[in-house]
């Protein structure tokens, strides 16, 4: 019989005190997740209407997004954090002034894709409190991710997934109806090395680096150009569902910074997407980079951070990071370097 979250995470946590609080919380997230999910299952109209504001990035909020805030909220507040951070909310909350940590969360993932009944997700990333934060709790968002004591993401896909980290592998779960709960799918993922998949908005081509656009003609190239083997691509538009996809079978994602305005630093957001997704990739043997630093290593300025991300099956990444380091090097072995694009043709 399969083990349930509640035993794993028994298991991880031991009698670590710090550790139990993460587990606590996890449990709570598990639980609001299934409210979620229960909401998006029922459907009704308008849960991906417009509600007419914006969120502290400046993305039109949904009401679906407004709901999964408040219901991830109650979880949070249900939970051991001193500090709270949401996408949906320009500070962070202070909750339980004493307690050990701190949460930061995507409450709901892939947005845009609501209202396409495609799969959506919550992200969250915890971390631990120092005295330090309790005295200046601006600088609490400010840790690297390599201090994440446990991070992870829900899927709310045909399935409801979570996977989660705690700095031991990266599991999954599944939710089970009939179980009442969460039990595990997979009870440690392991990236495989070599890619044969990618993902990212190839609509954004034009506005690339040459580093960027180089990598991907030679993938669009195939077996006819330096890498000499084709390659397939997928982009579901749900960090999540790109995510847990390169989990399972290998493949990189990318999510580069871009000569749009506002877009210098790509999309994504360090602190609540990249460094969880980037903590769950590395947990799993796979590598998450910003394209020239491990993402787990940067420091954020604040809570609402964006940055470049790519990640996924560690050779592919390493390769990405060589386009960018040195695109000399690369303009004599790529055919297509500085000369007619291929989305071009
Ligand atoms: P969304 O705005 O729909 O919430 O987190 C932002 C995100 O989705 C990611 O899930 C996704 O990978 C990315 O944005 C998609 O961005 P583009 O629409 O620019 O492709």
């Amino acid at each position: 019989m399969a083990s349930s979250l509640d035993a794993h995470l028994e298991s991880q946590c031991g009698n670590d005190p710090l550790k139990r609080q993460v587990g606590t919380t996890i449990r709570n997230l598990a639980t609001a997740a299934v409210k979620l999910r229960n909401k998006i299952t029922a459907g009704g109209e308008g849960l991906g209407q417009a509600k007419g504001g914006t969120n502290a990035g400046g993305d039109v909020q949904k009401e679906l997004d407004v709901v999964a805030d408040k219901i991830f909220m109650e979880a949070a507040e249900a939970s051991p954090l001193a500090f709270f951070g949401s996408e949906e909310q320009d500070d962070a909350v202070l909750l339980k002034p004493d307690a050990g940590l701190a949460m930061a969360i995507d409450p709901l993932d892939g947005s845009s894709n609501i209202e396409t009944d495609v799969t959506i997700g919550t992200i969250f990333s915890i971390l631990p409190v120092e005295e330090e934060h309790r005295a200046d709790p601006s600088k609490v968002f400010r840790q690297k991710g390599s201090r994440q004591l446990g991070a992870g993401f829900f899927v709310y896909g045909p399935q409801l997934l979570l996977v989660m980290s705690m700095g031991n592998g990266t599991h999954v779960f599944i939710f089970s109806p009939g179980f009442g709960g969460f039990v595990e799918l997979n009870a440690s993922i392991a990236i495989a090395d070599k890619a044969n998949e990618f993902a990212i908005n190839a609509s954004n081509y034009r506005h690339w680096d040459q580093p960027i656009r180089s990598y991907i003609d030679d993938l669009l190239a195939g077996s006819e150009g330096p890498r000499e083997r084709d390659f397939n691509m997928r982009w579901v538009g749900s960090l999540v569902a790109d995510c847990y996809r390169i989990l399972l079978r290998g493949g990189i994602f990318l999510y580069p910074g871009d000569g749009r305005k506002n877009y210098a630093k790509g999309r994504l957001r360090l602190v609540y997407e990249a460094n969880p997704v980037a903590f769950c990739v590395e947990n799993a043997g796979g590598r998450a980079t910003d394209g020239t630093t491990p993402i787990l290593d940067i420091e954020p300025e604040g809570l609402h951070d964006r940055t470049p991300l790519v990640f996924g099956s560690g050779r592919e990444v390493e390769r990405v990071a060589r386009y960018i380091a040195d695109p000399s090097a690369l303009a004599e072995r790529s055919p297509l370097f500085g000369k007619r694009s291929l989305f071009r043709a």
